[in-house]
């Protein structure tokens, strides 16, 4: 229980921090946006994810990481620099990703999860850096990623930069952001 509130007041932190930076963000439009009025959700909750490949056409797809269970996952083939794209569709501001690494129970090898780079883009050929995970990844490890500024964003990108012969596999990735207004 304690630990809850601990991590509700860490949001409650980060979302007023997030306030001040869309304030500062809107001003520069000329609006005006209360606080008060905005909605933080998952923007990547059942959306579109293709990843760099697939290490099973039945199992392990892509989308395992945007369906809300952490006791699936998806899973790449083995190979250099494998990555996962969630499309979130539309533009959001995005502020905070959060992925949540696999559980032994379901499948080994969370120190898999190394090296990996969290790019964001309102185009996915245009994508900028939004933080670096060193790892490696724990079992069932929730892992943040705050980007350095509140961005436009469709596309997510989970790229493993170092090594070969890799494999990338997540339960869920969840994307915090609010509507573009
Ligand atoms: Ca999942």
């Amino acid at each position: 229980m304690q630990c809850n509130e601990t991590h509700n007041k860490e949001i409650q932190r980060s979302l007023t921090e997030l306030g001040k930076k869309i304030d500062k963000l809107s001003n520069s439009f000329g609006q005006t946006y209360k606080l008060e009025d905005r909605r933080f959700f998952n923007a990547a909750y059942g959306k579109k994810v293709t990843q760099s490949s697939d290490y099973d056409k039945q199992h392990y797809l892509a989308t395992s990481v945007t369906n809300g269970l952490l006791l699936d996952f998806s899973h790449t083939k083995k190979e250099n620099n494998p990555w996962l794209l969630i499309d979130l569709g539309t533009d959001f501001y995005v502020f905070e990703v959060e992925i949540y690494n696999v559980d032994k129970v379901v499948q080994c090898c969370a120190n898999r999860f190394r090296d990996a780079n969290i790019s964001v883009g309102s185009s996915y050929i245009t994508m900028e850096l939004c933080g670096h995970f060193e790892g490696p990844g724990e079992d069932k490890e929730r892992i943040v990623v705050r980007c350095p500024l509140v961005k436009r964003v469709r596309y997510v990108k989970i790229q493993i930069v170092k090594g070969t012969d890799n494999y990338l596999h997540l339960a869920e990735v969840q994307v915090w952001a609010t509507n573009v207004l």
